[in-house]
């Protein structure tokens, strides 16, 4: 069997990979598909632009296709970047600017409440029942530092620091990654779900 991640960050494709190696299916990203048009994501909700990505691409494949729609919540700032995380500096993808950006904006706010979370809510779809698709989220809740730690990871998480580890995202391994974040979070809900889901 073959399950596209419908994702072009390599960082969260390695994340869900990472979950389905035991599971004896083959995992595609859309890295193996260059030739397909982009889905926009003109949702207002990690859940709906998910949905887009999803449903977009297993249309597009005919395969089922899991997306991940993801992104940072920071208290302070109302709930931003939130949906717009990988286009917060504008258009494209830099997480550099997408960082720096962020710093910006928290500059004269104290530790105390720079409390943020990161999001992450995973759509599975099926080509042949589109409107059958599988939801699961996950969270997980820390404080946004001034001065990256740490150069695992991508995205924002040297700056993401989880006071329980006393660590940033980005000085964890994988594993240790994937034992608290969103995206685990997210991926352990699915993996109870998924067989039952598919075979129906
Ligand atoms: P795809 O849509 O192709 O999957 P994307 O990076 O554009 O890739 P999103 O629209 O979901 O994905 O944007 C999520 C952004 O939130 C992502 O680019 C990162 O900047 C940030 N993000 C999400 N999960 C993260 C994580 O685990 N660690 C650090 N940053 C993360
Ligand atoms: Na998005």
């Amino acid at each position: 069997d073959t399950i596209v991640v419908a994702s072009k960050n390599p960082g969260k494709v390695k994340e869900i990979a990472a979950m389905f190696a035991t599971e004896g299916v083959t995992v595609k990203s859309l890295a193996d598909y260059p030739e397909l048009p982009d889905v926009a994501e003109t949702g207002t909700t990690f859940e709906e632009n998910a949905r887009l990505k999803a449903d977009g691409y297993a249309r597009m494949l005919e395969l089922p296709v899991l997306a991940d729609d993801s992104g940072l919540m920071v208290d302070a700032l109302g709930g931003q970047p939130g949906v717009f995380s990988a286009r917060y500096a504008g258009a494209g993808h830099n997480d550099a600017a997408n960082n720096a950006k962020l710093i910006a904006e928290l500059a004269e706010v104290p530790d105390a409440k720079r409390t943020a979370k990161f999001v992450s809510t995973l759509v599975f779809a099926k080509p042949n029942q589109p409107e059958r698709d599988l939801v699961v989220s996950g969270t997980v809740s820390g404080r946004i530092v001034g001065l990256p730690q740490g150069h695992d990871g991508f995205g924002y998480d040297p700056y993401f620091y989880v006071p329980a580890l006393g660590k940033t995202l980005a000085e964890l391994s994988p594993t240790e990654k994937n034992a608290i974040s969103h995206r685990g979070a997210a991926l352990r809900k699915l993996d109870q779900k998924w067989r039952a889901w598919y075979q129906e």
